[in-house]
């Protein structure tokens, strides 16, 4: 059913656990609108021909019709209730519940950049072993990562389209994200939140590593002694 209704593949390459379900919530909603906007063109246009100036034709007041009015408020109103029940279980489960994980990343967003910090081999942050990079994230693929992300300054947004996750960041809180990757590669990170004169070159790369990869990187990081 999903590829039924993906006609269209211009959204970035889909490396998401829960990419497929947020694409089909976005399709069944672009559809929607795009054939609402087509039929109130459509319907413009045919008005303007229809009831275009005419040489003896006068103009006639109509006050409404108060059944056609009910209808398209009443039938509006349902698309959107729909759309909501359809949402509110994705939404809980991405956005409500973060799955356990032992792969931890904290993201500081700051005027231009991400700051990425990894716990070390300790897994916790504040440690002598944290290693911070600036605009590198690596992950291990088909693991569940948990991003706990911040901002020291005004509000960024952490955008990772390949991932299907756009989230906040705002200064003096922090918000926890997750994401599960499904196929080694590099992918973009850029803030999705106009933060300043730099904000077009904010840009990071998420590398999502195999199993064997992320070990030989992990070893790298943090050389056993
Ligand atoms: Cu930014």
């Amino acid at each position: 059913m999903l590829e039924y209704l993906k006609l269209e593949t211009w959204l970035p390459e889909n490396v998401s656990t829960y990419g497929a379900e947020i694409d089909f919530l976005f399709y069944i909603i672009y559809y929607i609108t795009g054939v609402a906007f087509l039929l109130v063109a459509a319907v413009m246009v045919a008005f303007i021909i229809l009831y275009r100036h005419r040489e003896g034709r006068r103009a006639r007041y109509v006050h409404g019709n108060t059944a056609l009015e009910i209808a398209w408020t009443v039938g509006t109103a349902l698309i959107v209730i729909v759309l909501g029940i359809m949402s509110r279980p994705l939404w809980a489960r991405i956005k409500q519940q973060v799955p356990p994980s032992n792969i931890q990343v904290r993201v500081t967003a700051k005027q231009f950049n991400w700051e990425i910090l990894y716990p070390g081999p300790d897994g916790t942050f504040d440690t002598a072993d944290d290693v911070q990079m600036d605009n590198e994230l690596y992950v291990p693929v088909n693991r569940v990562v948990q991003v706990f992300l911040t901002s020291k300054d005004v509000i960024h947004s952490f955008f990772l389209p390949n991932l299907r996750l756009k989230q906040d960041a705002v200064p003096g809180r922090t918000i926890q994200a997750w994401f599960e990757a499904t196929k080694p590669g590099v992918y973009e990170i850029p803030c999705a939140e106009l933060c300043g004169f730099g904000h077009s070159g904010m840009l990071g790369y998420l590398t999502v590593y195999s199993a064997e990869d992320y070990k030989k990187w992990v070893k790298e990081q943090w050389p056993p002694s």
